[in-house]
């Protein structure tokens, strides 16, 4: 790579060795490449600094900031996570427009912009990472620099129709045309990115297939991220889960991991396993849930009606259904340390992944991947979750229909091996294919190419 790598994502690793697969990912691209990582600290300051902390890196620098808390109410719980995270998972009635939130987000991005030009050079690749800083660009091209800047997208491309209901959406396509990489998740958000310059007058698309808007071009691709599959793989072998859940030698397992979000499904998958459990036979094999669900934002409203919702729907599922030596729904309530979720994953017959909106989603591929070749689990994957498109051969289901749902549980439990087989070849050869390295190099690589050709065009 010609020129320096510098990342910036809202939270950098400072509390030591970093864990989870993205972070993970960038920082072993960035302790390759040497480089900076730019991010907040996860401190509250008294009062907004203009100046960074360094911290050390593996083989790069770290560069972090204090938010105030009027900074982290407004930019972060407020217009990033209650307005951009509930707008692109197509749950604009959700959003919480509080008057001064978006002054507050484009003030973090513009403080930011300000401290980091002081930093960049020309010929440096700067990798920005979601919502939090959509307005980046535009404050870096603000403050004269003219570094490539890409950006990824994590969460799904909100459509035209749904843009429409944030108040600053004339600048949306602004922001994003300030970037000269715009990854995103999938082909469906490539689409939608596309429709909505398609319906801007004086935005084009070049032969090429980069576009052009407000005097810029720029390219919108898509990057699925993937997992790192081969020690996620390593790591579900290495305990076994159904002695630490002390599962009865006939009981079956349904496993469902997700942050407890309003985006993820959660109470249709419980009202889905309700509903599978309601039609059960008495020959039929009698299927627990382990469901872990780690608490998240739990300052945003939202948040505390889906918690409320989930703990109503299992504990009547579980009343109906229970018997004097058996739950039904196991409901975990924090986070678990990877070691344990891999062999969790493993010992499931079924992973239940049903997001009613999801930009990828990791956990379809960490189920995969954690399964015994010889005696593989089945994955059953919402139709909207970006994942799909990579991963048809998983049972595919609409996590509206929970009668479809449930009928899909008891297809799935009764599978054949032969056919659990053939389903988790297939899904686990891609898992393995477009693991997260994969993802990190082909979007690097292109960043690399244009940044390149910019400097090329400079010179002519
Ligand atoms: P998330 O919305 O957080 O990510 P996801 O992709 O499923 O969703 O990743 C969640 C991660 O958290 C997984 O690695 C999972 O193992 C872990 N996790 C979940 N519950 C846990 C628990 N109880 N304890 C420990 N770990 C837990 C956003 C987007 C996704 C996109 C990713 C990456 O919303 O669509 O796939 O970024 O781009």
């Amino acid at each position: 790579m010609t020129g320096r790598l510098v990342v910036v994502s809202n939270r950098v690793p400072s509390d030591g060795p970093p864990s989870g697969g993205l972070v993970v990912a960038l920082h072993d691209c960035l302790t390759e490449e040497g480089g900076t990582w730019y991010g907040t600290s996860g401190r509250i300051a008294p009062t907004a600094q203009d100046e960074f902390t360094d911290v050390a890196g593996d083989g790069y620098d770290m560069r972090t900031f204090d938010l105030t808390q009027a900074e982290h109410d407004g930019y972060y719980l407020g217009y990033a996570n209650s307005v951009l995270w509930p707008l692109c998972h197509r749950r604009a009635d959700l959003m919480a427009l509080n008057s001064g939130d978006y002054d507050t987000y484009l003030g973090v991005n513009r403080r930011l912009a300000r401290m980091m030009a002081r930093d960049l050079k020309p010929d440096d690749q700067v990798w920005i990472h979601d919502y939090h800083f959509l307005p980046l660009a535009a404050c870096l091209r603000a403050e004269g620099v003219t570094a490539t800047l890409g950006y990824f997208h994590h969460i799904p491309f909100p459509a035209v129709h749904d843009l429409l209901a944030l108040p600053e959406h004339e600048l949306f396509p602004h922001w994003i045309a300030s970037f000269d990489l715009v990854g995103l998740q999938t082909q469906r958000d490539v689409a939608a990115a596309l429709e909505m310059y398609r319906s801007l007058a004086g935005a084009e698309q070049l032969r090429d297939g980069s576009l052009h808007y407000d005097n810029r071009t720029f390219e919108v691709r898509s990057f699925p991220i993937g997992i790192d599959a081969k020690s996620f793989a390593q790591a579900a072998a290495q305990r076994d889960g159904r002695d630490l859940l002390n599962l009865g030698a006939k009981e079956r397992l349904v496993i469902g991991v997700d942050r407890l979000d309003y985006s993820k499904g959660l109470d249709n998958r419980l009202r889905a396993f309700g509903a599978y459990l309601e039609a059960r036979e008495d020959n039929d094999p009698r299927a627990s849930l382990l469901q872990i669900a780690p608490p998240t934002r739990e300052e945003v409203a939202a948040y505390q009606n889906i918690r409320n919702e989930t703990e109503r729907i299992s504990g009547q599922v579980n009343g109906l259904h229970s018997d004097l030596d058996w739950t039904p729904i196991r409901y975990i309530h924090r986070a678990i340390p990877r070691e344990t979720i891999a062999p969790l994953y493993r010992a499931a017959d079924v992973g239940l992944v049903t997001p009613f909106c999801d930009g990828m989603n990791l956990v379809a591929k960490e189920y995969v991947a954690a399964q015994d070749p010889d005696d593989p689990g089945v994955l059953i994957l919402s139709q909207f979750a970006g994942a799909v498109e990579q991963m048809p051969s998983a049972v595919i289901v609409n996590p509206y229909d929970i009668g479809e749902m449930a009928q899909a549980l008891r297809t799935v439990l009764a599978m054949p091996l032969a056919e659990r087989r053939a389903r988790h070849d297939d899904l686990l050869a891609g898992v393995l294919r477009d693991d997260v390295g994969h993802w990190t190099r082909t979007y690097l690589d292109t960043m690399s190419r244009l940044a390149a050709k910019r400097l090329a065009d400079k010179g002519d």
